[in-house]
């Protein structure tokens, strides 16, 4: 049967086939029992980084592969057929690695990006506060100035590889009444005084990764610290985060191919009333949508992260698609497959039941489906006031 042909290169080939021999030897043996214990994937990330994944966004120059948007994207949906707590450990080191990229000085590029390239160290983005999610601007962790230091005072919440990172990129107000543009970026190291971490969340999915409060009390790091220019941390987290949600696009993508690969091969062995259940047309039919829904998902994700690649700018609406649609489709396929798998799929032992509970939160975080529509709202409204 015909496949649709993505004309990857070789070497795009190649991270596909790393992360699924990834998946098939090192995730797929250990993910319910780090999902049962909450354990942390510790040797799973010193796998990442012996196989160079961690790099894969980095320019070579500091110690990366040099790949771009549709590498990282191939590589998380790769690894989300195994297990999305392991891909988000991955994907969220990414994500504090991307304000170092996009703003950081030569200095702090020559400093940090090696190390999140090796793997060596993870990092971690903190914007998000008990009283700012969505409405980002809101965030009330400050940073002053002090001397030849920065002071950071208050706490964020959620935070993916809080505890585990070593690496942070912190988003705090400079100017408390300038609203979006009083904010300013930081990188914050563990183990820097007045800085600590709250307990592990404890969560309905995603179970094996780490998410813990930070808390910063009179956290004094030195000046050379802040990332850009003072006002702009909150246009480098929009930046970081346009960049990074194709990748949780790509996740969404990975999770719900997984998830149809169980269903239909369960489909086609469970027998009822005589005969396979996928030769029933309501099992066919759904499973007819859940590849669809994928496919298409793959095809804006590829072609976004291809644009992004060529150098864009404003994709605020494009990458704001390519995490709203596949991580739609993921949460319906996820919540279908176990339809399908009936009885057996809402059992521990059975893959999509994990799935379905690891799905949901990919809709949330990184923008939830609403902020989504938002962005892209705003686009098109903007597009049409020109027409
Ligand atoms: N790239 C560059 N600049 C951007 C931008 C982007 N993607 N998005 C907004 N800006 C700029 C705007 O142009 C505006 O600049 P000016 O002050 O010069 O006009 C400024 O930033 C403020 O933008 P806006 O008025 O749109 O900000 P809002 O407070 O209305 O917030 C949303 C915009 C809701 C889109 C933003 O808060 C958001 O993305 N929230 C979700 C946050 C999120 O994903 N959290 C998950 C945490 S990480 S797991």
């Amino acid at each position: 049967m015909t496949q649709v042909n993505y004309f990857l290169t070789e070497e795009q080939q190649m991270i596909i086939d790393l992360a699924r021999q990834i998946v098939e030897e090192k995730i797929i043996p250990v993910r319910n029992e780090l999902d049962e214990n909450e354990e942390f994937p510790w040797a799973i990330i010193k796998d990442l980084a012996q196989a160079d994944l961690f790099g894969l966004f980095i320019p070579e120059e500091y110690g990366g592969m040099g790949g771009g948007s549709l590498e990282i994207c191939l590589a998380l949906e790769h690894l989300a057929h195994g297990c999305i707590a392991i891909t988000t450990t991955y994907a969220a080191s990414a994500l504090g690695g991307y304000p170092i990229l996009l703003f950081g000085s030569e200095e702090q590029k020559k400093k940090y990006l090696p190390e999140i390239a090796s793997g060596k160290k993870l990092a971690a983005f903190g914007l998000t506060e008990a009283n700012a999610g969505s409405d980002a601007a809101g965030i009330q962790t400050t940073a002053e100035e002090d001397g030849d230091f920065w002071v950071l005072n208050g706490s964020k919440q959620w935070i993916t590889n809080g505890g585990e990172a070593e690496i942070y990129t912190i988003i705090a107000k400079t100017d408390k009444h300038k609203g979006a543009r009083g904010a300013s970026a930081f990188i914050v190291e563990k183990g820097d005084a007045g800085f600590s971490f709250g307990k592990k969340e404890r969560k309905m999915g995603l179970r094996a990764s780490s998410t813990r409060e930070l808390f910063f009390d009179d956290c004094r790091i030195p000046k050379d610290r802040i990332l850009g220019r003072r006002g702009q941390g909150f246009i480098i987290a929009m930046r970081t985060l346009d960049l990074a949600r194709p990748g949780i696009g790509a996740v969404g993508v990975g999770l719900a191919q997984a998830a149809l690969d169980e269903a239909a091969r369960y489909a086609r062995q469970r027998v009822q009333f005589g005969q396979p259940i996928i030769s029933f047309q309501a099992i066919q039919h759904m499973l007819a949508d859940m590849a669809t829904e994928i496919e298409a998902s793959r095809a804006l994700i590829y072609s976004v992260a291809r644009t992004i690649d060529s150098g864009s700018k404003n994709i605020s609406k494009i990458a704001a698609m390519a995490k709203l649609f596949p991580t739609e489709t993921a949460m319906k396929v996820a919540v279908d497959a176990v339809q399908i798998m009936g009885g057996y799929g809402y059992m521990k032992e059975c893959p999509v039941e994990k799935m379905m509970r690891d799905a949901k939160v990919l809709q949330i975080y990184e923008g939830t489906s609403q902020i989504l529509r938002n962005v892209i709202g705003k686009a098109l409204n903007s597009e049409y006031a020109k027409k």
